[in-house]
């Protein structure tokens, strides 16, 4: 590279991500051919439209493999459709309120506190100050049961005009019958956010919502689905001609979407991360993809054991995914910042979290969150995550202690070093 300061930073990141421990559990490894796509030359080309209906010439190219990552990406997820242009996770959902919803219209969503997303209606995002979202929580906190009578009751109140099942932080799996069986009874579009566990319900290690009766799937396409950063939306119905606007019905679900994102919210798709989505889709057809997934779950389960042990108290109690929230202010009186830093120190990479109904700040929450997907790609398995709980505990425990943290961090990365990353093949 000629530019030696961003080289120079380029290879700064690499040590870093080779010598640490990532846990944070919406962050993967890509293999070499998804990051040889994103940087192809495919980045210089223009292409607004869909294949086969473009609005610029030269296309011979990015159609056939845009038409290739949506083939494949309907496949792995047994949909209709799919769009394979949002940039990413928060305009694939606000692309999906805007074909289905008019401004005021009602969503009925995860509460963010209890494992939403910010994009599921924050109150500082925009789609909360068109849209009308109205949340529904866990019934129990100690198994992350979601309160299915109060979703039901909230529903016939407020009769929403989308039922979003999905979550950035929440260790359980939904029951996307009983989802679907509200929305049936109010007439809701039955919307799911698959952006963490995409991988484990591709990988077989997760339900599908399709298999639900569900209309749309939103999903990023770099977190357990291990592909490059961007995001993608699939649906049940039938696709029309993108160029024409439809009525508004159920069936016409994957043409409002495809109208949606253009030209209603994007201009030309970046057709070098579509190249990358359509060969991280090719992996994920591979048998080796489900073996991928099964350890990232047995690996969750573990850690999640072995944090127990030591101490942590975790929120719903375990995990049933990939994902762990620990409660450890209330384990070790320490808030989540005070030990996401100290854990920085020492080569393990988490995010603090806020845990339902916390007294403590975001900035400051009483919460961590963790997961497996990245430290599974790395070849990790279940009697390293034994290593790992114990790590996280001693840093805890010396979390003033400069010198006890920096001989841990010696420890870790000796070990990270001895996995190799994806892209070294
Ligand atoms: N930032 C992503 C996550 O970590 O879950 C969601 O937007």
């Amino acid at each position: 590279m000629i530019d030696t300061v961003v080289a120079q930073m380029i290879a700064d990141e690499e040590k870093r991500q080779r010598e640490g421990l990532e846990l944070i559990p919406s962050e993967n490894y890509v293999s070499r051919d998804v990051l040889d796509a994103m940087g192809s030359i495919f980045t210089n080309k223009y292409s607004e439209g869909y294949p086969g209906r473009r609005y610029y010439g030269g296309q011979e190219n990015t159609d056939r493999v845009e038409q290739l990552a949506i083939d494949r990406a309907k496949q792995l997820f047994k949909a209709d459709h799919a769009n394979v242009q949002p940039h990413s996770g928060a305009p694939a959902n606000e692309a999906v309120y805007s074909a289905w919803l008019e401004p005021g219209d009602t969503v009925l969503a995860m509460d963010l506190g209890h494992g939403g997303h910010l994009t599921h209606g924050a109150p500082v995002t925009r789609s909360a100050k068109l849209y009308n979202f109205i949340r529904y929580k866990m019934k129990d906190i100690s198994t992350g049961e979601i309160d299915y009578e109060e979703l039901r009751e909230l529903a016939l109140k407020h009769r929403p005009k989308i039922i979003l099942a999905g979550f950035s932080a929440y260790p359980r799996e939904l029951d996307y019958a009983k989802f679907a069986a509200i929305g049936k009874e109010v007439d809701a579009l039955l919307m799911a956010d698959m952006a963490h566990i995409a991988g484990l319900i591709v990988g077989g290690v997760a339900k599908n919502p399709f298999d639900y009766g569900f209309h749309v799937i939103t999903t990023t396409t770099h977190k357990t689905l291990r592909g490059p950063r961007g995001g993608l939306i699939l649906t049940m119905g039938t696709v029309g001609n993108p160029l024409k606007a439809p009525e508004k019905t159920l069936e016409n679900i994957p043409t409002l979407i495809d109208r949606a994102i253009f030209p209603g919210m994007q201009g030309g798709p970046h057709e070098h991360i579509i190249a990358a989505k359509a060969v991280a889709f090719g992996e994920a057809l591979k048998p080796e993809f489900k073996v991928y997934a099964a350890q990232v779950v047995k690996n969750a389960s573990v850690l999640a054991d072995a944090l127990t042990a030591r101490g942590f108290k975790l929120i719903t109690g375990g995990t049933s995914n990939h994902l762990i929230l620990a409660d450890v202010y209330g384990s070790f009186g320490l808030d989540g910042k005070v030990v996401e830093e100290a854990l920085d120190k020492i080569g393990l990479t988490l995010n603090k979290n806020a845990i339902a109904d916390d007294t403590l700040p975001p900035y400051r929450p009483s919460g961590v969150r963790l997961g497996t997907p990245a430290l599974t790609t790395r070849g990790l398995k279940e009697n390293d995550m034994e290593r790992i709980a114990e790590w996280m505990k001693q840093a805890v425990d010396a979390y003033q202690d400069e010198e006890k943290l920096a001989a841990l961090h010696e420890e870790v990365k000796a070990f990270a070093l001895q996995f190799p990353l994806p892209s070294d093949n």
